[in-house]
């Protein structure tokens, strides 16, 4: 089982390039440090067909699945799954104002 977090503070996701594997079980991890809202809207990684969403944060649905993760103030939260493509993904917070965005290479 492979093992990431992604730290955000100050509006910002770091690392800004993470790393994972394709065909390998994973957990990606998000803890905030800051005192206002964040999500995680990762539409690559949300097609995860085994994809678990574990920690404090609450998930929202559209009519495509799940459409983002809202991360508390300094909450974490947890997704657990298997990569099933290679690629670099982006993926963002969509709260207004905050422009932050990262990236997933998965090898
Ligand atoms: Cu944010």
């Amino acid at each position: 089982m492979e093992s990431v977090t992604v730290e955000i503070r100050a509006r910002m996701f770091t690392p800004q390039h993470i790393h994972l594997h394709h065909d390998r079980k994973t957990v990606l991890r998000f803890r905030s440090y800051d005192t206002e809202l964040h999500t995680v809207v990762a539409k690559e990684l949300f097609l995860s067909a085994d994809l678990n969403v574990g920690g404090n944060g609450a998930t929202e649905f559209g009519p495509d699945g799940l459409k983002r993760v809202i991360i508390p103030a300094e909450g974490l939260i947890e997704f657990q799954f298997t990569p099933a493509r290679t690629g670099t993904f982006s993926y963002l917070c969509d709260m207004p104002g905050h422009n932050m965005q990262a990236l997933i290479v998965v090898e």
